[in-house]
């Protein structure tokens, strides 16, 4: 097993209010690394990761293509607990995510309590009946008719877990200036597609929820006024009479194009 450690060594805050610099220990490498501030030069350093062999690529390749093609969103959560440290590594592989001048701009809110969670979803609940009710309009709802979804979010108390991914749209320092944060819907995007990945290959099951408007999210959880809801995640395992509806993925002639 791959064990890893980190340490905070040092906190500069002079020029960089938020640069740490730390020391990971990935197996037996280690290297200090550092999160850049607004101006810092570059500072490359080399990245040499052993190459793997073409057979073992190509094996691990159609592998994963098989694992993540048996991936299905799931709407129908059994409340059976699921081990918490499955939802802290698959968070910590979302921020791996490649981000925007390297500003992860991302908080993920991991929400055991069963008493938030029912506030969610009464919250959510209240939204979505406007939503379905009319808001959405009949070019809307007529495409999510094949999904089955409605108003009513069992989902939202049924998952042992919720996962609320909020994006930071700006950054406040301490002196409460502004500053930009770049491709920040990107950004957050590909980590939470990275959360996803990483909760199905270790055997959860999660829906990409996002209730609309989601305002509610940050009120409820107490976030600062530069984070904005991104998602909320409910992660578990597929309930005994879990259904999903008939889709079927588009073929890959349709999706890639070679020139
Ligand atoms: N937010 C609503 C509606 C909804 C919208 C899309 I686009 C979906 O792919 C699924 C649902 C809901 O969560 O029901």
């Amino acid at each position: 097993m791959v064990k890893t450690v980190r340490t905070v060594i040092a906190t500069h805050e002079t020029e960089g209010f938020r640069k740490v610099t730390s020391a990971t220990t990935i197996g037996i490498m280690t290297a200090a690394h550092w999160t850049p501030t607004y101006g810092d030069p570059f500072e490359p350093v080399p990245y040499r990761p052993a190459r793997m062999p073409a057979e073992e690529s190509l094996a691990t390749a159609a592998d994963l293509r098989r694992r993540m093609d048996a991936r299905r969103t799931v709407r129908m959560f059994s409340t059976d607990p699921v081990p918490e440290q499955v939802l802290v590594d698959a968070i910590a592989v979302a921020a791996t995510a490649p981000s925007g001048a390297h500003q992860q701009p991302w908080t993920f809110v991991l929400i055991e309590d069963q008493e938030t969670k029912q506030r969610i979803r009464e919250a959510a609940e209240e939204e979505e009946r406007i939503s379905y009710e009319g808001r959405l309009g009949d070019e809307w709802l007529s495409a999510l008719r094949p999904l089955g979804t409605d108003a009513v979010k069992t989902h939202l108390t049924d998952a042992p877990y919720l996962i609320v991914v909020f994006q930071q749209r700006y950054f406040l320092d301490e002196d409460g200036t502004k500053h930009k944060h770049y491709y920040v819907d990107e950004s957050v995007g590909i980590a939470v597609g990275m959360l996803i990945t990483a909760l199905h290959l270790s055997g959860l099951a999660a829906l990409t929820h996002t209730p609309s408007p989601m305002r509610f999210l940050g009120e409820l959880l107490e976030r600062p006024q530069n984070e904005k809801a991104f998602a909320v995640i409910p992660v578990g395992y597929p309930a005994d009479d879990c259904v999903v509806p008939n889709l079927v993925r588009k073929s890959l002639d349709q999706v890639l194009i070679r020139r």
